[in-house]
C-alpha cells in the first residue's frame, strides 16, 4: 500500500502545486476463464491490493503533463496533438484522453503523477489499472459523469488504440468494479455480473511470478482473437444466428471448422470448454468444493497450454511442479499468457513451505528469480480521502 500523502507529496514536488485528487485502481487475478472474455464468454476476476495510484490537478494551459515514478520521466503534450508515442507507458493515459475527445466529453489541460506497486509485466494488468486510474481521476478532476462502466470500456479502447492490444473487458472491468473479499464473475457478453464470496478456509491464493516478459505476447494475443473470430466465421456459413463462440458448441465446430483448419479448430475448441469449466468451477465454488475448484484450474491449464498455445516452459514446469503436494489443489498459468504469474490455490499452513521448495529449483532450471505474490481480494478502483 502507498499512502494518499505520499503520492500528494511526491505531486506536490514535482509539479510544485497541490493535486486535486488521488486515485487509487488495482491491479486484478483472474480464479478461471481465460480469453474468453472476447468470446463475449464468462470471466472470474477479482482485484488485489497491489494497485496504480494517480494524482491530478488542473492547469490553466492546454497542457498534459505526466510524471511515472517508475520510469522516473516526464511526458508532456499539448491536448490537441493527442497521438500514440513511442514511450510506451504515456500511451495508457492518452488513449484514455483520446477517449473523452471522441465523446467530446468538456476537459482541459491537467498534470498527473503515477506510482504504484503492481509488479509491471506480470501479467496482474498493471495497465489496466493506469487506464482505470486516469479515467477516474479525470472523471471527478472534470466532473464528467461517467459511471465505472464507462470507465472499463473506455480504458479497454484505450489498450486497442494506444497499445495495439486488441483485449476484452476484464482486466479493465476487474480494475473498477471488484469488491474485496469476492470474485466477480462477469458475462462479458451483456455486462451482467454477480459478486460471488470468495471463501477459501483453510487455503489461499498465491502466485508464482516466472518473470518471463514475452516481446511477442501483443501479436500472438491479437493472432489468437483473429484465428476465433475466423472460426466464428466458419461457423456462422450454415447458421447466420451466431455471434460469437459463446453460441457455439463442439459438435458445430466438427462439422464446420475442423474439416477446414484444424488450429483454428484446436483454438476454438479451447474456448468454448474454457467457459464450461468456469461455469463447474464457480458452481464448485458456491458449494465450498475447492478441491473440484483446483482440479478445473489444472485442466485449464493443459487446454492454455496444449490447445490454445499461450504457455511457456517457466510455466509449464512451476504448474506440473506443484502437481506432486496434496497441499496444492490446483494451479495455472493465469491472464494473457507467455509469461507472467501462475495463480495456486494452496494449504495456507504450506504456502512458506512451497515457496522455499521452488524457488531454488527455478533458478536453478531456467536461472531466473521466482517471486511469490501473496494477493487479497479487493476493492475496485477509488478516491482516497
Ligand atoms: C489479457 C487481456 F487483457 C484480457 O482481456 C483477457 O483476454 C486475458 O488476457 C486472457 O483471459 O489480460
Amino acid at each position: 500500500m502507498i499512502s494518499k500523502e505520499q503520492i500528494e507529496n511526491r505531486y506536490t514536488h514535482v509539479f510544485e502545486s497541490k493535486p486535486t485528487h488521488t486515485v487509487r485502481s488495482p491491479g486484478r487475478i483472474n480464479i478461471i476463464g481465460e480469453h474468453t472474455d472476447y468470446n463475449e464468454g464468462f470471466v472470474l476476476p477479482t482485484a488485489i491490493d497491489k494497485a496504480i495510484y494517480v494524482a491530478v490537478g488542473k492547469r490553466e494551459d492546454d497542457l498534459i503533463r505526466l510524471y511515472a515514478e517508475d520510469f522516473k520521466a516526464y511526458f508532456e503534450i499539448r491536448i490537441a496533438d493527442i497521438h500514440p508515442v513511442e514511450e510506451g507507458w504515456p500511451n495508457y493515459v492518452l488513449g484514455v484522453v483520446a477517449q473523452l475527445q471522441e465523446r467530446k466529453l468538456p476537459f482541459g489541460g491537467f498534470n498527473m503523477y503515477i506510482d504504484g506497486d503492481v509488479p509491471l509485466g506480470a501479467g496482474l494488468s498493471s495497465s489496466a489499472a493506469l487506464e482505470c486510474a486516469a479515467g477516474f481521476a479525470l472523471n471527478v478532476l472534470f466532473d464528467l459523469q461517467l459511471q465505472r462502466v464507462d470507465i472499463a470500456k473506455i480504458g479497454q479502447l484505450a489498450e486497442h488504440n494506444y497499445a495495439g492490444v486488441k483485449c476484452g473487458i476484464m482486466d479493465q472491468f476487474a480494475s473498477v468494479l471488484s469488491k474485496a473479499g469476492h470474485v466477480v464473475k462477469l458475462d462479458c457478453r451483456d455486462l451482467s455480473f454477480t459478486h460471488i464470496p470468495l471463501e477459501l478456509g483453510e487455503y489461499a491464493i498465491i502466485l508464482l511470478n516466472t518473470n518471463v516478459k514475452h516481446s511477442l505476447a501483443s501479436s500472438a494475443y491479437n493472432d489468437r482473437r483473429a484465428s476465433c473470430e475466423e472460426g466464428v466465421r466458419l461457423v456462422q456459413e450454415k447458421h447466420a444466428e451466431v455471434n460469437s463462440l459463446r453460441d457455439v458448441s463442439i459438435a458445430m465446430l466438427d462439422e464446420l471448422v475442423r474439416p477446414v483448419d484444424e488450429d483454428i479448430y484446436t483454438k476454438c475448441r479451447f474456448v468454448v470448454e474454457e467457459n464450461q469449466r468456469l461455469n463447474d468451477a464457480c458452481a464448485a465454488l458456491e458449494r465450498g468444493d475447492l478441491e473440484e475448484v483446483g482440479r478445473q484450474l489444472f485442466r485449464a491449464h493443459a487446454g492454455l497450454s496444449k490447445e490454445y498455445d499461450v504457455s511457456c516452459p517457466e510455466l509449464d514446469f512451476l504448474v506440473e511442479y506443484v502437481k506432486e503436494f496434496p497441499e496444492v489443489l490446483g494451479a495455472r498459468m493465469m491472464g494473457g499468457g507467455f509469461g507472467g504469474c501462475t495463480i495456486n490455490l494452496v494449504k495456507k499452513s504450506f504456502q512458506d513451505l512451497l515457496i522455499e521448495r521452488v524457488t531454488p529449483i527455478y533458478k536453478a532450471k531456467f536461472g531466473l528469480e521466482l517471486t511469490a505474490i501473496k494477493v487479497i481480494p479487493s476493492n475496485g478502483t477509488e478516491i482516497l480521502i
